[in-house]
């Protein structure tokens, strides 16, 4: 086979990258480990930045998103039994949208399959080659046998876990990482959200956060230790350690309900350097990780595709490499403004096991400050939103 553009991954990153290309003419092929419903089976981020809305509207895949996607003008930060209110429209003019991670898949699936792309689900040993010569291309195994893509290029999509940045030689990279020590335990319920915007809170047993994927779902997380089992967390227990977190107002409007999902996820910082190799580029959770207290790891996706797509445009219809050979500076920038963020919120907003009541006290002193100076509030809702592209 070939093709322009091999895409490994198909999370987010690679099916909103291959329908850009698609829609533009530049033909691509999408290849993933795994199959389709698992991918579907995953639950994840659920906040849309603008540039994001924009960049699905662009793909062709945003009608879903804004008849059922829940548009935000504000989120709540809580503390010392208070919550405040960050304006975010008012403070920047722009909103986010609360969208599931798990639909914004489906409709780029979906608009794949009736634009006629190609996906190779389940694809074994996937791996790439040549990429620091002319010629590159994609190996990978199904049925028995070993198949082989060209291409021009490689977009490694393949997420944290992925081939593409371990199949980078190690002088030719540098990685950047902070690991937290605690993560985050979730639940997905079929119950009204507690608030209807989405509740952030400091306490001192531990973050909480509440928030939603609709009018009647909501995403509920507390901070957690490591090694804490999931088996040893019953719904009572979440919700009543939840409840524990957040003021009182919320804690007694809570509706409860049977969960069906719940997982815990480790918190990490992380960010490769630089996202190209010749022909191979590094997108999204590929390239980074932020802790998900910011919102940020799927919309920074986004903005890499945004700048790779750019790129490889330019360099098929004007046949420059300036886009391309800009890409890594590009998103890097962007990134680490990110990686900022979400780090900053990270730390303000957990307990953090060495820090006992002065980190306490600091922390709450920092989010007074937040929520009471205009300055600081639009930083933080600057950032919220999202950043320019
Ligand atoms: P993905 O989604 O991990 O997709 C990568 C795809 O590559 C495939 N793959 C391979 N294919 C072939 N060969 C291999 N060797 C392969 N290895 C992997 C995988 O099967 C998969 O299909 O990466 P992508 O597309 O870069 O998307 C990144 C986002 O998924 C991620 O940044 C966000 O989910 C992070 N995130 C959040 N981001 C936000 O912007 N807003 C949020 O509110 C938000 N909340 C979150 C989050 C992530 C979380 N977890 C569990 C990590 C909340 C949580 C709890
Ligand atoms: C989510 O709804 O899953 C979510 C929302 C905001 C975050 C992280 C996760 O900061």
């Amino acid at each position: 086979m070939r093709t322009q553009v091999a895409i490994i991954g198909s999370g987010p990153s690679g099916l909103l990258l291959g329908q850009l290309l698609t829609n533009a003419g530049i033909d691509n092929i999408v290849i993933d480990r795994v199959s389709k419903d698992y991918i579907l089976g995953r639950v994840r981020a659920g906040v849309l930045e603008e540039g994001m809305v924009g960049l699905l509207n662009r793909a062709g895949a945003g009608s879903r998103m804004h008849a059922e996607g829940l548009p935000h003008e504000g989120v709540l930060l809580a503390f010392d039994g208070q919550d405040h209110r960050i304006d975010l429209f008012g403070l920047t003019d722009k909103r986010v949208m609360v969208y599931g991670q798990t639909e914004v898949t489906h409709d780029l699936m979906d608009k794949r399959e009736a634009t006629g792309g190609i996906t190779i689900y389940e694809a074994g040993n996937v791996t790439p080659h040549g990429f620091a010569g002319e010629q590159p291309y994609i190996t990978y195994e199904m049925d028995g046998t070993t198949h082989r893509i060209d291409c021009d290029f490689i977009a490694g999509c393949d997420g944290y876990h992925g081939v593409s940045r371990k199949s980078v030689p190690e002088a030719a990279i540098k990685t950047f990482e902070k690991v937290y020590p605690f993560g985050w335990l979730g639940i997905l319920a079929d119950v009204p959200p507690v608030s209807h915007e989405l509740i952030y809170a400091n306490h001192p047993r531990g973050f909480a956060l509440c928030s939603m994927r609709s009018e009647t779902r909501s995403r509920y997380y507390i901070q957690c230790a490591l090694d804490e089992k999931i088996e040893d967390w019953g719904d009572d227990r979440f919700y009543d350690e939840l409840r524990r977190r957040l003021p009182s107002a919320h804690a007694e409007a809570m509706v409860t309900g049977p969960s069906f999902e719940k997982s815990i996820a480790p918190l990490r910082s992380f960010v490769a350097e630089p996202m190209r190799f010749g022909k191979l580029f590094l997108v999204g959770d590929a390239a980074h990780i932020v802790p998900p207290t910011g919102a940020k790891g799927l919309n920074l996706a986004a903005s890499d595709v945004h700048y790779l797509f750019e790129g490889l445009q330019e360099f098929y219809g004007e046949r420059s490499t300036a886009g391309i050979d800009a890409y890594s500076p590009r998103a890097l920038k962007r990134i680490w403004k990110a990686e900022r963020f979400s780090w900053s919120m990270t730390m303000m907003l957990h307990r953090f096991p060495d820090t006992e009541g002065f980190g306490q006290k600091i922390q709450e002193a920092e989010l007074d400050y937040l929520v009471h100076s205009t300055a600081a509030s639009t930083a933080l809702a600057e950032n919220y939103v999202g950043l320019p592209y």
